[in-house]
């Protein structure tokens, strides 16, 4: 593969993220290659950020499952990007259902931290009650279109034969309602009333306790994007346009057509025989319509409608002093007077926060600081993006005196967040499959145009990107094998069989 120059096909990636590094890493059937980005970074949802006295991830944080199915580890692993814990047999056969398991410590709204017993044994209820949606995974009937609505009808159900006083049995709704809160920050979603039960489980978790990278998430595109030809990734390339199906000659050559030309914001073009589009979901939902020309078939069209694309972000506090017992890792939130049977509150003003699922610790303090990183999912997500970073920091404070019963407790020195959702080349976090699509729409979106398998000119506009892997969706893992995928799809075309290297 060169970056220009060669004598094979020309070949177009827009986006600079994990599907499009991979797609660059695997293609060897190219002899022109670039990488258009929008940004003036590669990495996409993968961006690290010093802060404190170390680094923050503003994206992906963890690789879920690092074991030898997942490539991000094992492509980590062989570039020598993670920690001596990581490699070990032992973990890597841990089964954590795809998320890490930290030891926590749950504080409720009154200010005292509430019974470890009743939370666990009430996670547990939410965990079985998850576990049992596996059975609707290709069933005809469902009890109801949503993960949520299944969720809370078993809970209504349930309730009832709970042991305990009245105020047991609401601080366990309260729990449950947490429970609520953290799944839609791992499907990436305002509610759970929002994902469609039938495929939820097709989603796949791979064994391994997940781990993060010692020196940065963005240490892997970093690594990847280094052993590309210089000049092959243009940044601040912003794509305005793809127009495809066409005929497209350059000033002094008659005699090569392209049916491709990429058309930039800065006002350049490029012409192309394939180009493969790895923008997020949220950015095509948006601008579809008169991103591609001819618009997208209808059906492409109903899937990037259909298919779920939702907020998650993260809010990073820098403290002089920790507050937090060091025995913990995960600082749990419960608002006791809450209920998955009530209405949710929609005055965002008022109580965006109470959406935040709690802290992550990032360990180790003499490497980080004193740094806790909240989650934060849906509208009430969106909407502290809105506010200022001292808006954000003064509520939180006073939230974090409530919940530990100091009113004294000092305010964080720093903070630092994420704004997925406001960010015009991505507009959300990561996708899911919501009521009224199917892994289905996932295998439209990822089909490559045009359409017709015996056009004379096939592969034309090819997609990749985390939103398109079936059953690894919203994940690095997903987008960095749908990047493989794509460009096997044009070495098997074009004939390069040749094995990869020196990509495991
Ligand atoms: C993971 C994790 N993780 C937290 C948060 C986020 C994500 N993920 P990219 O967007 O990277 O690249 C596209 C590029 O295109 C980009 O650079 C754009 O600038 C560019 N572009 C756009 N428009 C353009 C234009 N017009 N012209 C030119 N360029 C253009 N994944 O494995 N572990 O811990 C997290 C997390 C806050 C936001 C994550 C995590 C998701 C990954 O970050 C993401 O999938 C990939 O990086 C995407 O790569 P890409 O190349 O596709 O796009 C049951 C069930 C539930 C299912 N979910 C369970 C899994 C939970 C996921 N985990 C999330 C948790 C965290 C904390």
């Amino acid at each position: 593969m060169e970056g220009s120059g060669g004598s094979g096909p020309r070949v177009l990636v827009v986006g600079a993220g994990l599907a499009a590094l991979g797609a660059a890493q695997r293609l060897r059937a190219a002899g022109h290659l670039h990488l258009l980005e929008a940004r003036a970074r590669a990495g996409g949802r993968i961006c690290t950020r010093p802060f404190g006295s170390g680094l923050a991830e503003l994206g992906a944080h963890w690789i879920h499952g690092p074991s030898e199915g997942n490539p991000v580890f094992r492509l980590a692993s062989c570039y020598g990007l993670l920690g001596p814990s990581a490699a070990e047999e032992e973990n890597q056969q841990v089964e954590a259902g795809g998320h890490p398991l930290l030891p926590s410590v749950t504080y409720g709204s009154s200010g005292k931290v509430l019974s470890p017993e009743l939370v666990n044994s009430t996670r547990a209820i939410f965990s079985d009650l998850l576990d049992s949606t596996h059975v609707f995974l290709h069933a005809d009937g469902l009890p109801a279109p949503s993960v949520g609505q299944y969720l809370r009808a078993e809970i209504a159900r349930l309730a009832p034969t709970w042991e305990g006083d009245e105020n047991t049995k609401q601080l366990r709704l309260a729990i449950l309602n947490a429970c609520f809160k953290l799944e839609c920050c791992i499907s990436g979603t305002h509610s759970m009333d929002l994902v469609a039960l039938g495929p939820f489980r097709e989603y796949t978790t791979l064994p391994g306790l997940d781990c993060t990278f010692p020196g940065g998430y963005s240490s892997l595109p970093d690594r990847m994007l280094s052993a590309l030809p210089k000049g092959t990734v243009l940044l601040n390339k912003p794509v305005r346009t793809i127009s495809w199906q066409g005929s497209f000659r350059e000033d002094g050559d008659m005699e090569k057509e392209f049916p491709v030309r990429v058309e930039c914001e800065d006002g350049d073009s490029f012409l192309a025989d394939h180009v493969i589009v790895t923008v997020p979901l949220g950015f095509l939902k948006e601008r579809h319509q008169d991103f591609f020309q001819p618009p997208l078939p209808e059906r492409k069209a109903e899937a990037i409608r259909c298919l779920g694309f939702g907020t998650n972000n993260k809010i990073f506090l820098e403290f002089e002093q920790p507050f937090w017992d060091p025995d913990y890792q995960l600082l749990e939130v419960v608002w006791e007077d809450e209920s998955p049977l009530a209405e949710p509150s929609t005055d965002l003003e008022a109580n965006w926060f109470k959406k935040l699922i709690g802290f992550v610790v990032i360990q180790p303090p003499e490497q980080y600081g004193h740094v806790l990183c909240g989650f934060i999912a849906g509208k009430e997500s969106e909407y502290m993006e809105t506010l200022s970073d001292a808006e954000v920091l003064s509520t939180l404070t006073r939230v974090l005196r409530t919940l530990t019963g100091n009113p004294q407790l000092p305010a964080p020195r720093s903070i630092l967040r994420s704004r997925w959702h406001s960010a015009p080349y991505t507009r959300g976090s990561y996708s899911y499959v919501a009521i009224g699509s199917s892994g289905e729409d996932i295998d439209v979106l990822a089909q490559p145009l045009p359409e017709d398998a015996s056009d004379p000119r096939p592969l034309q506009v090819l997609f990749a990107g985390e939103a398109t892997h079936r059953t690894f969706y919203s994940t690095t893992h997903g987008a960095l094998l749908s990047g493989w995928r794509e460009a096997e799809r044009l070495n098997d075309l074009y004939g390069a069989t040749e094995p990869p290297c020196p990509t495991p």
